[in-house]
């Protein structure tokens, strides 16, 4: 890149001594997998609005999250959620994935939509239940295997409403049993994320509420269970960092869910209402990917896999998802502008001010520049959502009509 502004960036960038190449090299390997059920109709438990276009089935999915790809040359992987994605014939999702040059991505079991999982799926009190939820998860293992996935990634819904309503003691020790079985079964490539959230659709109790849940979990099962970080899974003021970099440096910090949320599980457009703290969530995963004493910290940190979990429920789905993978680009450039030296300088010299301020200020400096030349040299537009918008593709895909896929 040779214009000016770009030329100035990197002058000022020299300046505090962030080697510039390297960030462009870092930003260009940042993959975030675009969820299936992101590009569906979806709404509160209100409404669920349809929208004209919308995808009307697992395929017709896959074209969408693949026109994110082609703009933003960041959305390489789709997660997929059975049944919502349920089809015939796997490897033919696989192949059309790949024709688009999409990889299938995360395979979510479902196991809260279900009318026998209204009081627990595997932690059910009915046994027949319970063995109906743990085959579900089999399948989901199964269908990983055919598409070529290596992530289960679980959220249990599983909770109660009212004290005495079950036995919290024994829903564990069931949950536990379940997801050994589930565990057994994974390839020794394979990974279970597991997820958790404090409340919804249970008010009492969910059985996975917390990280420390989660986490505790995975430590049960195996090197091949990890927690998955949903942003919006968090009770108010909860420092999502602090989770981060503890789990990281306990080795079983799997991957994310980004979204943002303002009041509870709101699952809106990444960044939008938390732009710092996904900031400093990146900081913490570079952070230990410079840790040279800790190699097993800095192979955690590596093979994160992000993912985007959002509900489109007022805008137009395919813009807000580029609209997602451009802000949290943003956030990570900024994050690599971080003056690690001079930031463990201040930290050994107990210089509490300092300290905040160069953290402070990667975030304050503008990346515009920076990331106008990443595009550039990856091949996509300097403003993707505008390329998009222009490229006809919306006008294309009104011939689906309404009534397409929704959760
Ligand atoms: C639950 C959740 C989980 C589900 C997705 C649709 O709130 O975050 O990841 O699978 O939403
Ligand atoms: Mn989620
Ligand atoms: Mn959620």
């Amino acid at each position: 890149m040779s214009d000016a502004r770009y030329q100035m960036f990197e002058e000022i960038q020299r300046e505090r001594g962030i080697n510039v190449e390297e960030a462009k090299q870092m930003l260009k390997k940042l993959a975030v997998e675009t969820p299936s059920w992101g590009y569906g109709d979806s709404g509160t438990r209100f409404k669920v609005f349809q929208k004209e276009g919308v995808p009307r089935n697992p395929f017709e999915k896959f074209e969408d999250a693949a026109q994110v790809q082609k703009y933003t040359g960041a959305s390489p992987s789709v997660a997929i959620h059975i049944p919502w994605d349920k089809v015939e014939d796997y490897s033919q999702l696989r192949q059309h994935a790949e024709s688009l040059g999409l990889k299938v991505g995360a395979v979510n079991p479902n196991l809260f939509q279900e009318p026998e999982y209204m009081l627990g799926s595997i932690t059910n009190s009915n046994k027949k239940v319970r063995r109906k939820a743990i085959d579900h998860l089999l399948e989901c293992v199964d269908i990983a295997k055919e598409v070529g996935s290596e992530i289960i990634s679980l959220w249990l819904a599983d909770g109660t409403n009212y004290p005495g309503q079950a036995d919290i003691r024994k829903r564990k020790n069931w949950m536990e049993e379940a997801l050994r079985e589930t565990y057994d079964k994974l390839d020794d490539h394979m990974r279970l994320l597991i997820e958790y959230k404090f409340f919804e659709p249970a008010f009492y109790h969910t059985d996975l509420a917390d990280w420390g849940m989660a986490y505790n979990t995975a430590m049960k099962l195996g090197p091949k269970a990890e927690v998955l970080v949903d942003l919006g899974h968090h009770p108010q003021g909860t420092n999502v960092e602090h989770i981060v970099a503890y789990l990281l440096d306990e080795k079983r910090l799997g991957g994310f869910h980004f979204n943002a949320r303002k009041y509870a599980d709101d699952d809106l457009i990444a960044a939008t209402t938390n732009p710092y703290e996904l900031f400093l969530i990146f900081s913490q995963i570079l952070s230990a990917l410079r840790d040279e004493d800790h190699p097993e910290v800095q192979k955690t940190a590596r093979r994160i896999s992000y993912m985007i979990d959002q509900s489109h429920n007022i805008e137009p789905k395919i813009p807000a998802m580029i609209r997602s993978i451009l802000n949290i680009q943003t956030y990570y450039a900024k994050a690599l502008l971080i003056n690690w030296d001079e930031l463990v300088k201040a930290q050994g010299e107990q210089d509490v001010l300092r300290a905040e301020n160069i953290v402070r200020e990667a975030f304050e400096q503008d990346v515009t520049p920076l990331l106008n030349a990443v595009r550039e040299e990856m091949n996509v537009p300097q403003d993707p959502i505008k390329a998009f918008l222009e490229s006809g593709y919306l006008e294309k895909i009104r011939v689906r009509g309404i009534g397409g896929a929704s959760w």
